[in-house]
Order: structure tokens, then C-alpha cells, then sequence
């Protein structure tokens, strides 16, 4: 690793990279290896590899315990859970949900033959902005979907009642927001159900992998069901199904994923108090906050650029950090209603979601978790301290010709 502190020293202008191996936002964690290894060699010995099974029971019971929800369905990634849960609750007609999510969130309903419909979200919190979910309402409205983004809890208690008033639907998309709670009582009891992923990028990885959380006996059922073809029975079909079983191997990864669960949000929150302090009094630049009052994964350190402020746009700022090889990632630009097939088909929603459009311009996303050390921290916040210092000469640089 290179120390860099002058602008003559930065990848941009010709030197070497800071880091010689890529920093990622989403490096997996992996759990203590000789357990994982133990596990599945207990599993390939008793050829037990997928249909239900122990670590699939293992799995799910703690998971159950730690979201403090009675039922969970593991699924083989949260896109399909998400989709299977919509199949399972009937939704029909549109869905409203936030933009600002990933794409999976919006392609989960639109493959179950529904129409997602974009609402803004809040410029603090990133999370829906109930408001104008109540506005986005229409008669063809079956269901709302929440998105937990960085692990924050959306608006919960409102959006409950709107749901409730309305008697729509309503789950919430977990993904990021395993450990997590809203005051004080842990993601995954609330709404109709609440679906987390399990993917090698997330806080715990079941390598691919997802789950749903739910106080319904009978939903779960139903998943359960639908997730392994329909079947309630040897040769008796109940229900639509499909194949969205979670293997062994993967349940086994998850219950060693979720002992270490405490001490990855250890370093999480160490990791982000490291950021906090070292980019601290940069004018234009937030670190997004986390509610000290709740418990947070602390998976996600963003930073909010504003461009007038800093001098420097959030763009540039990242093309100056992969320069060095720090692999910041702009989650989530330009937005689904900005992607397909949303944007071909609801052109005018461009103009419709001005927080999230302003969001998508200004957010970034840190590498952190267990890959990542104060050493590492230092290096990248200095990085970005340069990029405050010689905005304007970076700018001419990277506006300019290749060197
Ligand atoms: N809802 C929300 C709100 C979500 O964020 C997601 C997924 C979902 C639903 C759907 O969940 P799943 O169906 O996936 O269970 C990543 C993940 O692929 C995706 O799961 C995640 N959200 C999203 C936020 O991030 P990409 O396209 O950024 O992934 P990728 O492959 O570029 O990986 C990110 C970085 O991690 C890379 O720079 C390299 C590093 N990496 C990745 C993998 C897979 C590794 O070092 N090792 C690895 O094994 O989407």
C-alpha cells in the first residue's frame, strides 16, 4: 500500500495505485473455517445435500430466533423469495415501491406479471416517503414494498397504517437489514412478511441465498410449499411452485454465518467509526448516519457528495478511488425507473422522483467489512481528502486525455 498525499502521487495522473489488490464494497465474510469444513463434511458423509434437511432446519430456527419472527422459509437468494412471497400473497395489478433499491426488488414483482410503481423516497433516510405512497394509490393497488436500504428501517408504523387503510399488502425487502432493528424490536416481524438475502456481498452469505420471515403460519406453509415445485406431499401438487430450495451447503455456510453474525457487526461498526472520524469536517460530504439507539449491521458505510459543497462530484471522486483500486460502487445508479424495462415503459416517472434522481447523483458506497483494516481505512480516506484539496486540478485531469 502506498502512502499518497501530494496530487502528483494519484493513479490519475499517472502514478502507481494506491492498493495493489482491488478493495471491494463486498467481500464476503467467511465464518470460522474449521467449523464450515466440519459441517460439510458431516453433510457430503450422511448425503444430505439439499430438500430439506438438518443445517436447512438449523438454518432457519436461528434465523427465526434472531428476527424474532415464528416462520422462515430459506430460499436459494432473496430474488425469488421476494417473488415467491408476492405469488404467494395473490398480489395482483401494481406494487408501489422506492426506485432506490436494487434491481431485483422491482424485477421480483414485474416477472410475477405485475407493474412496480416508483415512489420517492425521503432524502434522509433513504427510505420510502409514506406520503407519497399514499399518493401513488390507485384501484389496481395490491400491495406496498418497503426496502430496508443500508439497513436502515423504512417508516414501518406509518406504512402499516397506510396498508391498513387501504387494505393493501405489505412486505418489506430485508436484504440489507439482517441485525437490524426498529425500535428496538428486530427486522423481520413486521408487515406481512420480510424477505433477507444471503448473497456472498451481504453481512451473512449462504454463498447464494435467501429467506422470508413471517408471523403467518399459513403463509409460511404456502411458501414452503411453492418453494419446492408445490408439493404438500409425496405426489400431491397443492399449489403453483417452483424451485427456490436452499441446499445444505448453503444452509450449513448460514448457521456458521450467523455465529459470527456479532462479532462481522464488531467490525462493521468499527470500520464505520474509523470512516466517520477520518472523513469528518470535509464541507459537503455526510457520512450516512445510523441510529445509535437501534442495533444496525453497519454492512453499508456510505457517503452523501454534494458537488457545490465539495468541489468535486461524487463521479469524480470515484473514478479517482478505482484509479487506486479502491472499488467504490455507486449503489443505486441511475435507479430502476432509469433501467429496463421500467424505463421504456414509464417514461414520465423520470421526472417524478426528484429525491431519488438527486440520490442516485450524490451516494457512494465504501469497502468495508472483515477484508478491510484501519490501515486500509486511512488510506482511502486520504484518498478522498486529496480529491477535496485539488478538486479542481482532478477535474481538468479527468477531463482531459488519457495519459
Ligand atoms: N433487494 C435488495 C435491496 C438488494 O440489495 C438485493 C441484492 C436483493 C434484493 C436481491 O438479493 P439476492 O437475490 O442477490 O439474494 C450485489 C449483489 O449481487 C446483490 O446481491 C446485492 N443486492 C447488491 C446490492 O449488490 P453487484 O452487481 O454489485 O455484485 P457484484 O458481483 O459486483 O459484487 C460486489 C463486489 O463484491 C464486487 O466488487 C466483488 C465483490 N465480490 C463479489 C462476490 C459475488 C467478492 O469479492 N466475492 C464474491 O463472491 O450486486
Amino acid at each position: 500500500m502506498l502512502v499518497k498525499s501530494r496530487l502528483e502521487d494519484l493513479a490519475v495522473f499517472g502514478a502507481p495505485p494506491a492498493f495493489e489488490e482491488p478493495l471491494h464494497v463486498g467481500r464476503p465474510n467467511i465464518p470460522d473455517r474449521e467449523r464450515l469444513l466440519t459441517r460439510f463434511n458431516d453433510l457430503l458423509d450422511r448425503r444430505w445435500l439439499t430438500n430439506g434437511g438438518s443445517y436447512l432446519e438449523e438454518f432457519e430456527g436461528r434465523l427465526a430466533e434472531l428476527s424474532r419472527a415464528p416462520h422462515v422459509v430459506a430460499m436459494c437468494n432473496a430474488t425469488l423469495a421476494l417473488e415467491t412471497t408476492v405469488q404467494a400473497l395473490g398480489w395482483q395489478g401494481e406494487v408501489i415501491m422506492p426506485s432506490f433499491t436494487f434491481i431485483a426488488t422491482a424485477h421480483a414483482v414485474r416477472w410475477r406479471g405485475l407493474s412496480p410503481v416508483f415512489c420517492d423516497v425521503d432524502p434522509q433516510t433513504h427510505n420510502l416517503d409514506p406520503r407519497q405512497v399514499e399518493a401513488a394509490i390507485t384501484s389496481r393497488t395490491s400491495g406496498i414494498i418497503g426496502v430496508h436500504v443500508w439497513g436502515r428501517p423504512c417508516a414501518i408504523e406509518p406504512l402499516q397504517q397506510i396498508a391498513q387503510r387501504h387494505g393493501l399488502g405489505l412486505i418489506f425487502d430485508a436484504a440489507h437489514a439482517l441485525g437490524c432493528t426498529s425500535q428496538g424490536r428486530p427486522i423481520g416481524g413486521f408487515g406481512d412478511a420480510e424477505v433477507f438475502s444471503f448473497h456472498a456481498t451481504k453481512v451473512v452469505n449462504t454463498f447464494e441465498g435467501g429467506a422470508v420471515a413471517t408471523n403467518s403460519r399459513a403463509l409460511a406453509e404456502r411458501l414452503s410449499q411453492m418453494r419446492d415445485f408445490g408439493f404438500a406431499e409425496e405426489d400431491r401438487v397443492s399449489v403453483l411452485g417452483t424451485n427456490a430450495k436452499m441446499s445444505e451447503i448453503s444452509a450449513a455456510m448460514g448457521v456458521g454465518g450467523l455465529e459470527s453474525l456479532p462479532a462481522w457487526c464488531d467490525v462493521n461498526r468499527r470500520n464505520y467509526l474509523e470512516y466517520r472520524s477520518q472523513l469528518g469536517g470535509l464541507p459537503g460530504l455526510e457520512v450516512i448516519p445510523y441510529d445509535d439507539a437501534e442495533q444496525n449491521n453497519y454492512q453499508y458505510v456510505v457517503v452523501n457528495v454534494d458537488r457545490d459543497q465539495a468541489g468535486i462530484s461524487r463521479d469524480e471522486v470515484r473514478d479517482v478511488l478505482r484509479a487506486e483500486n479502491v472499488l467504490a460502487r455507486r449503489y443505486f445508479f441511475p435507479g430502476c425507473h432509469r433501467m429496463e424495462p421500467y424505463r421504456s415503459e414509464r417514461a414520465e416517472s423520470a421526472t417524478a422522483l426528484p429525491v431519488t434522481e438527486w440520490l442516485t447523483e450524490r451516494v457512494l458506497a465504501l469497502p468495508t467489512g472483515t477484508a478491510i483494516g484501519r490501515r486500509e481505512i486511512e488510506m482511502t480516506s486520504q484518498l478522498v481528502r486529496l480529491c477535496w484539496q485539488e478538486g479542481e486540478a482532478i477535474r481538468a485531469r479527468l477531463s482531459g486525455p488519457p495519459i
